[in-house]
């Protein structure tokens, strides 16, 4: 069994729920069990300015899925929630992006794992440490050194 964390996002569409409908949806993953899932917290969009706010949480699995069939599930779920993918950092309905599988390093095209902007995102930093506050993210150090380093990011824990 593999541990792996995916990050939520949305600013489309009622986006408070879409996110928790993500949440039931990775619940939902065939060889998998969704171990915890953070707040939402919202946030202004990074790296793409003039777009409504996020949504965003993280989700802890327990996976018998490698990588990749891991990453498809997740890709398939987007697309169920209307994804359309018009031009990069466009806003969604449901964005989920594969942070952290156990400690591995992935990098294979259409994968790198761990993410590689999670670290300078507070909007995936804070709701992780909420579930991981020891988390260490292989190749960088522990999470929450990276969040001190984002404080000029303001992420506001909306609910439970
Ligand atoms: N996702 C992006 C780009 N910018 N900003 C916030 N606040 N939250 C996101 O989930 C987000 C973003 C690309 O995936
Ligand atoms: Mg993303
Ligand atoms: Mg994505």
């Amino acid at each position: 069994m593999h541990t792996a964390f995916v990050a939520l996002g949305s600013n489309l569409d009622q986006p408070e729920e879409k996110v928790r409908h993500g949440i039931a949806a990775l619940a939902g993953l065939p060889q998998s069990r969704l171990a915890a899932a953070s707040s939402l917290y919202r946030s202004a969009p990074v790296g793409a300015p003039g777009q409504p706010d996020y949504i965003n949480a993280v989700a802890q699995l327990f996976s018998e899925l490698a990588p990749q069939p891991l990453l498809a599930a997740l890709l398939a779920i987007e697309s169920r929630f209307g994804r359309e993918r018009s031009f990069r950092n466009a806003p969604r309905t449901l964005d989920l992006d594969l942070l952290l599988y156990d400690l591995q390093c992935v990098d294979e095209p259409g994968l790198t794992v761990p993410h590689p902007r999670m670290h300078l995102r507070a909007f995936v930093l804070a709701p992780l440490l909420e579930l991981a506050p020891d988390c260490v993210i292989p190749g960088v150090g522990p999470a929450a050194d990276q969040l001190t380093r984002c404080k000029d990011q303001n992420v506001i824990r909306t609910a439970p």
